[in-house]
């Protein structure tokens, strides 16, 4: 039987809730669907991701955000996920289920448009930032973050590479960059350890100086580690009655959407002005703010959710 303690560790396990100050509006009732999800198979999950602009068709006016496609990877080494005939929603991002023990490849294109709004690519040596570079970060992982070697020219959770879209223009040499740099894709590969423990965490670019605008644009998704009662249970029939519980995964993205229908990232001077902005006396907000970039795994206490 499950215990006190045991039930409020399943409630909150996983929730990781930030920016309690925020509003939540949600445009309209739609149906809380599971992000699409992706598991690794026999050690290994290996994937193409594209990094890429794309309409954003939960939201109103279904504005345009930059989004993660990905699939596993195509055996005919293209750079093109299969479409399928449903519209998936990219924007509620991608899950990556993995075990301990795995190895994640993933070959990661940069399909971004450049940014001219970016406020850092106004700085002195920085101007490199407006072409849009992109990397790879495992938020919250116990990886390594290995550099290629001869016999591996891969790279581990690595944010010291920056990928550039080739379309964008070449960036000008800069010792400001701290990385290394390469053109179109990049192909990381991280060994999860045995030890790893199990738990909820998520990926976002982390390229220094733009990873705010990619972000707040749609740029993340969830990885899981193991199962839920790996972490909550202590026996056999704690883990018996948590494998029969519904999990609902959530991302939260920091997306603003004023009337003008054009996303808004924290380096537009405007972005702050709707923090913390609450409905009072009947009048709504003036923009939808959809906070928080962290992801949440929902377990419900009842069925139906
Ligand atoms: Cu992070």
């Amino acid at each position: 039987m499950f215990t006190r303690r045991q039930i409020w560790k399943v409630l909150c396990a996983g929730i990781v809730l930030i920016g309690s100050n925020s509003t939540l509006r949600l445009s309209y009732g739609a149906e809380l669907r599971e992000p699409i999800r992706l598991s690794s198979e026999n050690g290994i999950l290996d994937l193409l991701m594209i990094a890429k602009a794309s309409p954003i068709y939960s939201l109103p006016s279904a504005p345009i955000g930059w989004v993660y496609e990905i699939c596993k990877r195509p055996q005919d080494g293209s750079e093109a996920c299969p479409q399928k005939s449903s519209r998936p929603n990219l924007y509620g991002g991608t899950l990556l289920h993995l075990q301990k023990g795995d190895i994640l490849r993933i070959h990661l294109v940069n399909d971004l448009p450049p940014v001219p709004d970016s406020e850092h690519a106004s700085e002195p040596g920085h101007e490199f930032l407006e072409l849009n570079p992109t990397n790879l970060h495992t938020h919250g992982m116990l990886v390594a973050p290995r550099r290629p070697t001869e016999s591996n020219p891969t790279y581990g959770d690595n944010i010291f590479v920056l990928t550039f879209n080739s379309l964008n223009g070449k960036p000008a040499v800069s010792p400001h960059m701290h990385s290394d740099i390469r053109y179109d894709f990049t192909d990381y590969e991280i060994k999860i350890p045995a030890s790893h423990p199990s738990g909820l965490f998520w990926f976002h670019p982390h390229a220094h100086g733009i990873s705010l605008n990619q972000i707040t644009a749609g740029l993340s998704g969830i990885i899981t580690v193991g199962d839920l009662s790996d972490y909550v249970c202590k026996d056999r029939a704690c883990s018996s009655l948590v494998s029969q519980i519904r999990e609902r995964h959530m991302i939260l993205k920091d997306t603003q959407l004023p009337p003008s229908g054009k996303i808004q990232t924290p380096e537009d001077s405007d972005f702050c002005a709707g923090a913390g902005m609450t409905v009072r006396r009947g009048k709504a907000p003036a923009m939808a703010k959809i906070i928080v970039m962290r992801a949440v795994r929902i377990i419900p206490a009842a069925s139906g959710l």
